[in-house]
């Protein structure tokens, strides 16, 4: 006998595609391994919570078998490579996808140890010694993320990746890529040689030579990144501690060719389009809300139960957003009303009548699960949502969409430091107000107020609301007003505690 210890597992699904089958594969092991819940991810692919120590082979198993893996979900490996979720919208949307499935394939670790270990393969002690031609014996300093974006859309926040690829399509051909190198979220309270940093782009290249590219930037980071200390070994530190030049030098000089300058973009928003859209090829895409991306079966909304019921009669497939959301993609267009039905009978279609903020909110798992947390975060959602909603409500604000992510510590799993407002957890019910990034995942935000508790957070929200629904210029977002009217500054992270 031993005590229950219980595991979260995660997938690796690149770009979040998941097939009917795997869902209802996703949806069993759910039921009969974890807490009969799946949690859509930040990265666009599923948790498992609450698996006891002896049902993580079979969870193991079922998934390598639906095709999928647990492989580099988690590691200093390039983890689960990330792309804008709705590949189908023309030709070249779906190019860019297929390079980031081929990246993700391509960066993935040659081991076998794990298919030793957990898929009863044959022992390797006769076989050759294991090469990985990428990460050599000692793998990477530290985790590695990459995403690939499709402007307009940055649903990815391309701009919060290791390394961030920006597709550039003109004239509906896919020309190639720019790239960003440095991006990350993570910090430590109280220890500012610990900062979250936007990727800075360091030139364009032809989709051709991405591998390459992808490879070398990787390699620099493996041979040049901190490995004595942890806090300091992801890319964005190498970069700050190296120089970008620098670092762009080493990367173009094992290349063997310069990256070609960067080519003009322009994201307008870092959230999901919800409802139907319609491709390119007259298929139909719909996206449907996930509070903090937990898939449950509560009251009204069995939201389990409705996804494995659409997954049982879908004919296309689903993508998980890094929003935390699904969308049904590649729907017929006579098979819609099926879709909806199955929709509204188990309470998944609230996307239509939720206010601004509840539509664009982002919560990390935080408790009871996440050994790191230091506050309440998707389960303090549903309780700080309404308190915000009707302070917006009181202002005419209902449907202004604003971006409003929780963490509960400020590792910045939810990305909240490109929130327009922000919490990042303290302690029990206490959190840093953070405000003013933008709509489009381009600009971080600043602590707004330290160490508060739900009080004060509304208290200091109310009169920005206020001003804010009388003062806004046509069109702009509450984040980017928090700048121009001196609220946030850029010059500063620290920032004026009164408004101007
Ligand atoms: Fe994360 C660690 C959950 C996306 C930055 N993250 C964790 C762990 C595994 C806690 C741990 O190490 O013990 C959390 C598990 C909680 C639980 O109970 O499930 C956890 N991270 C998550 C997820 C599930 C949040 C969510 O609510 O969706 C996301 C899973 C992603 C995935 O599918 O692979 C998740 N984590 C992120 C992101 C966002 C992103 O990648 O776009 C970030 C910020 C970006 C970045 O990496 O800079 C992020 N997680 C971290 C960090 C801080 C890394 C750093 O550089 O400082 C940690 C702590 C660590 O690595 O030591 C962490
Ligand atoms: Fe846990 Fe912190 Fe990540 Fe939230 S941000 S899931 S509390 S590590």
């Amino acid at each position: 006998l031993e005590p229950a210890y219980s595991f979260m597992l995660r997938a690796r699904l690149p770009s979040g595609v998941v097939t009917p089958a795997q869902w209802l594969v996703y949806d069993q092991l759910a039921r009969d391994y974890a807490n009969g819940t799946l949690r859509i991810t930040t990265r666009q692919t599923f948790q498992w919570h609450g698996i006891i120590k002896h049902n993580l082979k079979p969870t193991i198993a079922a998934i390598h078998a639906s095709l999928a893996s647990t492989i580099a979900a988690c590691g200093d490996v390039v983890r689960n490579v990330v792309s804008t979720p709705n590949p189908v919208e023309s030709s070249a949307h779906a190019l860019a996808h297929a390079w980031a499935a081929r990246l993700s394939d391509e960066l993935a670790p040659r081991t076998r140890a794990y298919h030793e270990i957990w898929l009863d393969g044959e022992p390797l002690v006769d076989e050759p010694k294991q090469e990985e031609p990428l990460y050599g014996a000692t793998y990477l300093p530290r985790k590695f993320k990459i995403g690939l974006a499709i402007p307009p859309l940055n649903d990815i926040d391309v701009f919060a990746q290791d390394l961030g690829l920006i597709a550039i399509i003109e004239a509906g051909e896919l020309q190639g890529f720019n790239v960003a190198v440095g991006g990350g979220m993570g910090a430590t309270h109280g220890d500012p040689s610990t900062y979250p940093r936007l990727a800075s782009v360091i030139g364009f290249v032809r989709a051709e030579q991405l591998f390459e590219v992808a490879e070398a930037v990787v390699a620099v980071q493996r041979d040049w990144g901190n490995r004595s200390e942890r806090k300091h070994a992801r890319l964005k530190y190498t970069i700050d501690h190296r120089g970008l030049d620098a670092f762009k030098a080493e990367v173009e000089a094992r290349l063997g060719f310069a990256l070609l300058p960067e080519r003009p973009y322009q994201f307008d928003h870092n959230g999901d389009r919800y409802g139907w859209i319609e491709g390119s090829d007259g298929r139909w895409h719909l996206t449907l809300h996930i509070e903090a991306g937990r898939l449950a079966d509560v009251g009204e909304r069995r939201w389990l139960t409705g996804l494995r019921e659409l997954a049982k009669v879908h004919e296309g497939d689903f993508r998980l957003t890094c929003n935390q959301n699904v969308i049904i993609a590649n729907v017929a267009a006579e098979q819609r009303a099926r879709i909806d039905a199955i929709v509204e009978a188990h309470g998944l279609d609230g996307y239509h009548r939720q206010s601004g903020i509840r539509r664009h909110a982002v919560a990390c798992v935080a408790l009871p699960t996440c050994g790191l947390a230091m506050a309440e975060a998707e389960r303090y959602l549903p309780d700080l949502l309404p308190k915000l909603e009707a302070l917006l409500e009181t202002h005419g604000l209902a449907d202004a969409p604003i971006l409003l992510r929780l963490s509960g510590c400020p590792n910045g799993c939810s990305r909240p430091y490109l929130g327009e407002i922000a919490l990042v957890g303290r302690g029990p019910g206490r959190y840093d107000l953070r405000l003013g990034a933008d709509f489009r995942g381009q600009r971080l935000n600043q602590t707004y107020r330290e160490n508060v508790d739900e009080q004060a957070i509304l208290e200091a929200l109310s009169p920005l609301f206020a001003s804010y629904a009388a003062r806004r210029a046509p069109g702009e977002h509450f984040g980017d007003f928090l700048l121009r009217t001196g609220v946030v500054d850029t010059a500063s992270r620290r920032i004026p505690v009164e408004l101007v």
